[in-house]
């Protein structure tokens, strides 16, 4: 009991010694989209939820966002606006639980590309009721992130801004009124290409009535930016791809996160890393921070695995990244 005490309050201390460059410092935990096209699947077998002991430990990183990836067809395996499989959902609210009582931020995110059972969402109403659904069961916890849909591609720009813009419309009508809604973008959602795209010119007429809107983009540093490949193009990549997002989110008065971001564990890459990175930090006013991409207990030896205590990435490059975000 004592003892317990005498934890928790050098727990409680340690905390609030450390100081943060960036509002969050993350992480994707993946494997309960796993088993794509298997649905619903067999927990377990197909896909498996997030060990708790290894949240703790991103925790004791200096961690403060855990980006939960998840399957739609899972949560309402029948349609868009029918009913929750209640286990899913369970499993769900128990990590978005866990995770907030700690403290930290929880990312609602379906990882769909914009897809249901691999046909393109077209039912924008019925996306916005799947999202009201889903923010009432979290309406009353701010410390939750709702993640539109991870990396629409291909798709006609126009359904991108209204699938973002109903999610929105979704959330705020369940009296989710608190939390921070990150729309993502056509093309992957990536930076680099966030201009160029037309992503851009098209999403910053979204609208949210609570005005916490946090765009979110992803990055990776290989030729085709893929996250394909353990090389980076160069040590200045990261920074150099994150340029054009960064000019258009000042000259809009918006706010971004990248939700994805990884290299492979050799020098090149590191020192890009830690490059992007300090231009996150020098342009905080505008980044809210990153997210590693991944953890998740079925990774093995992938190349970005930052699964503790195994991973290369946990050995190699979290070690060289931290002080970017905490000190
Ligand atoms: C999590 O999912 C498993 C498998 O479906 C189920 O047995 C368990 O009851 C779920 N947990 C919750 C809290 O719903
Ligand atoms: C990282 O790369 C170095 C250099 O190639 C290698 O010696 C080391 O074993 C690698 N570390 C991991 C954890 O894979
Ligand atoms: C870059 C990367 O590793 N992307 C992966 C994200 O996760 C999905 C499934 O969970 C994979 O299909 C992608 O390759």
């Amino acid at each position: 009991m004592r003892f317990q005490l005498l934890a928790t309050l050098a727990l409680a201390s340690s905390a609030l010694a450390q100081t943060r460059k960036l509002k969050w410092f993350g992480i994707n935990e993946s494997g309960a989209e796993f088993g794509e096209g298997t649905y619903p699947g067999t927990y377990g077998k197909h896909y498996i939820w997030y060990d708790y002991n290894t949240i703790d430990q991103f925790i004791a990183q200096g961690m403060n966002m855990f980006r939960l990836n998840f399957a739609m067809e899972r949560l309402t395996p029948n349609s868009l606006t029918g009913a929750f499989d209640q286990y899913y959902l369970g499993n769900l609210t128990e990590q978005v639980n866990y995770i907030t009582k700690k403290g930290a931020y929880a990312m609602i995110q379906p990882h769909n590309y914009g897809r249901f059972y691999s046909n393109i969402i077209t039912d924008t109403a019925g996306f916005k009721t799947w999202w009201q659904n889903v923010a009432a069961k979290f309406k009353d916890n701010e410390l939750v992130v709702f993640d539109t849909n991870n990396e629409y591609h291909d798709m006609d720009q126009t359904l991108v801004f209204n699938l973002n813009q109903a999610a929105i419309d979704g959330v705020r009508a369940a009296g989710a009124t608190k939390q921070y809604i990150t729309p993502e973008g056509n093309s992957w959602s990536g930076a680099w290409t966030w201009v160029s795209s037309g992503n851009g010119a098209s999403l910053v007429n979204l609208k949210d009535p609570q005005n916490k809107l946090v765009y979110q983009m992803h990055q990776y540093l290989d030729t085709d930016g893929s996250g394909t490949h353990a090389e980076c193009v160069s040590t200045t990549i990261f920074k150099e791809r994150l340029q054009a997002a960064t000019q258009w989110l000042k000259d809009n008065k918006k706010v971004g996160v990248i939700g994805e971001f990884a290299g492979g564990n050799n020098t090149q890459c590191i020192t890009a890393l830690q490059n992007g990175l300090s231009y996150l930090g020098q342009n905080s006013d505008v980044w809210y921070g990153a997210l590693w991409w991944a953890a998740g207990p079925w990774w093995a030896d992938y190349m970005y695995n930052m699964e503790p205590t195994s991973g290369t990435a946990w050995k190699v490059v979290l070690p060289k990244i931290k002080s970017y975000f905490v000190s």
